[in-house]
């Protein structure tokens, strides 16, 4: 048996980067994926009453807080950073990206056309360009030329850039060859690809709607 359950919709948002970081680890996970109605059934047992969920199949203890899971996760199995301070780095670039993760999100769920469209041209003059040329010089910095973005080894840092990047894409907010212009990013994005146990669980992933 798996010793974790990761619980979430059919989608990947606010789930996706645990998955990611169970994969690079090469730790089997139960991941299941809930429709509407079945969440309706199990709403109350979730402490904040939302998902994503993780649960120790071994104990029954539960977290929630999609980021507060990934980093238990990436800690657990060794991805979150060598030390104190490469950790801290680690999860400045986790949360830089959450905060852009949440920019596309708030798009993906806006059914306003021309709200969606005005969200749209605003992540592209200000959000994304922001964020990305700040993180292409921290990566340049603390990478150091490894092809990671912190330190000579992957880490959930890594998984969370293409995480990010990949949702911007299936949310139809943006496309791959906006990263070109960053190098370090695009760098690390395509390592990841290129990655064997990556590019297997990439490819056979279900198609999302969010
Ligand atoms: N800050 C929380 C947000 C959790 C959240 O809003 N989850 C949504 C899905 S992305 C949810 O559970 N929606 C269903 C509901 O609230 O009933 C996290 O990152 O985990």
């Amino acid at each position: 048996m798996a010793k974790y359950r990761l619980v979430y919709f059919r989608g990947r948002a606010r789930a996706e980067l645990t998955r990611l970081i169970f994969h690079a680890a090469g730790e089997e996970f139960e991941d299941v994926q809930l429709d509407d109605q079945s969440w309706q059934q199990i709403k109350t047992t979730s402490p904040t009453g939302s998902l994503p969920m993780l649960i120790n199949n071994e104990t029954n203890e539960q977290l929630v807080q999609s980021m507060s899971i990934a980093r238990y996760i990436a800690r657990e199995l060794g991805l979150a950073g060598s030390d104190a301070y490469e950790m801290a780095l680690v999860d400045s670039v986790a949360d830089t990206m959450n905060d852009l993760l949440g920019d596309i999100v708030e798009v993906t769920f806006e059914d306003d056309a021309r709200r969606k469209k005005e969200r749209i041209r605003r992540f592209h003059e200000r959000a994304l360009p922001e964020t990305m040329e700040f993180l292409d010089r921290f990566v340049g910095r603390y990478g150091k030329g490894s092809g990671y973005a912190v330190g000579q080894n992957l880490t959930y840092a890594d998984l969370c850039i293409y995480n990010t990047a990949d949702q911007m894409v299936l949310a139809g907010v943006g496309g791959w060859k906006d990263l070109e212009r960053y190098p370090n990013i695009h760098t690390i994005v395509r390592r990841i690809e290129e990655t064997p146990r990556f590019a297997g669980y990439l490819k056979s992933r279900p198609p999302a709607a969010f």
